[in-house]
């Protein structure tokens, strides 16, 4: 294919994909430009069509923990073409992949390999509900759990209320089992379970919020939850999609030391490959087909290629000292960066955990959407831009993370932080 400007590539994409992108978020909508056709990424830098070089802090928006076109993961995902790409029947990597996640996350008895987060979440759900023959469950305004009908739902008008469709084409029957409550507030669960006694399946929520921007669990919600659920015979699912293997070797559920039922993966796993997974405590997935009656199933689940780039991963991750040193680069990062919006005058406010963090162009505490809705993305827009024309690739909304990888250097975090200071200066004016 000859190459193209990323404005030639982007009238031609849209000639040919619904708003030029296969995902939404890539289309920059909410930051007010068109967006940046990437040719090659390699560690912690990525290059656009144009030539132009970039250090990247959205990582494929998680996967590449351990930066881009890690060597380790190329060398076995060669080795593996040479034996075939897929082949739709059970292989002993899938075991090996398997034990790697049982190993390192403790509450996972028995997983199961799906190609996406969407699978996982879709399925975990399905499971909880087969499992407890309840149909209702409960999830958290401001989470994204990718986008299977019962998940793409929003706040009902109160707070016990079933929720509403988000998006035309989900139906009213398939959101009309979903409520959705407030982050971080148990009394708002503690009151839906007794409103709706022995009708809810499953809670399900982010452990760590990414999808509203980062937002950490408050204390004591967590183990509240697990707690409620017990009382009221409710599988707690976490999804960790995006913060399994990212914040800790066994995610959000080590660093808290609470325990969920169930647990959905995606992103890190798959070392840059398609892939999901759910998994949790045996007596709940053996009610999976074929060997229970929930059905579930996938042709490329458990893909050989995905299997062995996500186990080069783990065990890349499994380094002594790797955690220690994403927590030491991640505060030097969001320490960096909100120190610089201090000093420009500008209130923002900033969450981090480990890795992942985000600043909040508001004025408010933000611990669940309400206060992150109050954003200025605006403000966010206009700093995306000025730091895209500085060589720094964020993530192109208010309410996503900011990933920072093993691959980024500590001189590469500190150019960042000079260049937000002049967007950030340049703003306040
Ligand atoms: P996928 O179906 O996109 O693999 O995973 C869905 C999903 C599930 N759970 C959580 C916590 C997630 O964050 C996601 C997907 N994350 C988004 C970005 N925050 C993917 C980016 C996109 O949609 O293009």
């Amino acid at each position: 294919m000859t190459q193209h400007t990323s404005p030639e590539s982007f009238s031609a994409a849209c000639k040919l994909i619904p708003g030029g992108v296969n995902s939404p978020v890539r289309a920059y909508k909410s930051v007010g430009i068109e967006p940046r056709f990437v040719d090659r990424a390699k560690g912690s830098r990525i290059w656009d069509v144009d030539g132009r070089e970039y250090i990247d802090f959205v990582q494929s928006w998680g996967p590449m923990i351990l930066g881009h076109a890690y060597e380790p993961v190329l060398d076995v995902v060669r080795e593996q073409l040479e034996r075939g790409t897929s082949y739709g029947a059970p292989t002993c990597i899938e075991i090996t992949a398997a034990e790697a996640v049982v190993n390192a996350v403790p509450s996972i008895d028995m997983v199961r390999f799906v190609s996406s987060g969407t699978e996982a979440t879709m399925s975990a759900i399905r499971l909880a509900r087969g499992y407890t023959g309840r149909d209702k469950f409960i999830k958290f305004d401001g989470n994204y759990h990718g986008h299977s009908d019962a998940l793409l739902v929003a706040a009902g008008s109160g707070l016990l209320t079933l929720g509403i469709p988000s998006t035309p084409g989900v139906t009213k029957g398939a959101a009309g089992d979903t409520i959705v409550l407030p982050y971080n507030d148990l009394a708002a669960v503690k009151d839906a379970l007794e409103a709706n006694a022995e009708q809810i399946a499953a809670i399900i929520l982010e452990p760590i919020a990414g999808n509203m921007g980062v937002v950490p669990p408050v204390p004591g919600f967590l183990q509240g939850l697990r707690d409620l659920c017990d009382e009221h015979g409710v599988v707690l699912i976490f999804d960790e999609v995006i913060s399994g293997f990212r914040v800790a070797m066994g995610g959000a559920q080590e660093l808290y030391g609470v325990t969920p039922d169930l647990t959905t993966l995606g992103k890190i796993i798959g070392g840059g490959f398609p892939v999901g997974a759910f998994g949790g405590k045996a007596e709940i997935m053996q009610q999976l087909a074929p060997l229970g009656p929930v059905y579930q199933a996938g042709t490329l689940s458990g893909n050989p290629v995905a299997m062995v780039a996500g186990l080069a991963t783990i065990a890349g991750l499994a380094q002594p000292g790797v955690y220690e040193e994403l927590e030491r680069k991640g505060q030097k990062l969001a320490g960096g960066l909100c120190h610089a919006a201090t000093a420009a005058g500008l209130i923002t406010f900033c969450n981090r955990v480990g890795s992942m963090s985000t600043m909040f162009f508001t004025d408010q505490e933000v611990t669940d959407w309400a206060s992150a809705s109050t954003c200025d993305t605006q403000l966010y827009a206009a700093f995306f831009r000025g730091m895209l024309d500085k060589g720094f690739w964020l993530a192109p909304s208010q309410f996503e993370a900011c990933f920072v990888s093993l691959a980024h250097t500590d001189a590469e975090i500190e150019s960042f932080i000079a260049a937000a200071s002049d967007v950030l200066g340049e703003m306040a004016k």
